[in-house]
């Protein structure tokens, strides 16, 4: 049986790539797509997600707007990295899906609710706003979640602060939030991310698709790259959202650890950081983990394999 999942992001590059990997792999039922402000103005990722979805053929699947500010923050973007679009580097095509016409919280609540208890699992690759929205809105949905498996937070690093990482720190409140639901909760962080670097060999074996989605993400690569050595100085990027959706395919990609997490909502210097508390074994009732220790080829193979499966749809 396929995993279910509903991605929320905001792309963005490596959310794009995450796309793309949940829609070519059987391990995977995409049930819906929705855009949260973030990398980009909400306008801008909503767009994105629509020219990703006609570059992967995705048909089918309803895609849905939302919040388009943080909770309590105003709007921070990340033009440094991902560029004035949000996903520059390829030429984008104009979608041809439509948008569907409910808010992206309540086309979450609404599919959580259609489906079995404890077959959902969020997949979360931007700020949180929509997933604590919804966890308000319709608290009937914590218990039916299967796993929040996001891609955010980092127990020993930052990187729009010195300890805050971007997803968390530009809604820090709704992050709050999310990690004090008792759903079982996997945080796809910084110290698991930065080692999923797109080398040149990755590059290679993407090249080597020579598919018009395959070339798309070697073009989405190359900017990325550019800007990550520019602004963080890395020799290759790292390809943070598809670990999210990795997780969810095959969880011996990485190691997840059981341990007490929480979000810094008042600090000087902190704001934003996702807390580990590694003293003693997790309590019994404890809901959150960390993942760390990335098998670099496994998980590179699944985003290969994605893409070959997926091959040249008609555009
Ligand atoms: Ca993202």
């Amino acid at each position: 049986m396929p995993k279910k999942i509903i991605l929320d992001c905001d792309p963005g590059h490596d959310d794009a790539i995450a796309m793309l990997l949940a829609h070519g792999s059987p391990e995977i039922e995409l049930l819906a797509v929705t855009t949260v402000m973030g990398n980009q103005t909400l306008e801008k990722v909503t767009h994105n997600a629509l020219s990703v979805a006609r570059v992967a053929g995705i048909t089918g699947v309803p895609f849905a707007a939302g919040a388009h500010r943080p909770l309590v923050r105003e709007v921070e973007t990340a033009p440094s990295i991902h560029g004035e679009s949000g996903l520059d580097g390829p030429v984008l095509p104009d979608p041809v899906l439509e948008l569907d016409s409910r808010h992206a919280v309540d086309l979450i609540i609404d599919t959580i609710m259609s489906h079995e208890p404890g077959t959902v699992t969020l997949v979360p690759t931007g700020a949180l706003t929509n997933i604590a929205m919804a966890a308000r809105k319709e608290p009937r949905i914590v218990p039916r979640v299967r796993e929040v498996v996001l891609m955010g937070g980092g127990v020993h690093v930052g990187n729009w602060s010195a300890v805050a990482e971007f997803n968390i720190v530009i809604d820090p409140e709704a992050a709050h939030i999310v990690f004090n639901e008792k759903w079982p909760l996997v945080m796809v962080g910084l110290d698991l991310t930065h080692e999923a670097l797109a080398t040149t060999e990755v590059a290679e074996r993407i090249a080597a698709v020579n598919t018009v989605p395959a070339r798309f993400v070697g073009e989405l690569l190359e900017f990325f790259g550019e800007t990550y050595k520019r602004e963080q100085g890395f020799d290759y990027p790292p390809v943070h959202d598809p670990c999210a959706v990795a997780y969810v395919i095959d969880p011996t990609v990485m190691k997840v650890t059981k341990v007490p997490l929480d979000v810094e909502l008042t600090g000087a210097l902190t704001l934003g950081m996702t807390v580990a508390d590694f003293r003693a074994p997790a309590p019994a009732e404890c809901t959150t983990h960390v993942a760390t220790d990335l098998d670099h080829g496994k998980f590179w193979g699944l985003v290969v394999d994605a893409l070959k499966r997926i091959g040249d749809p008609e555009q």
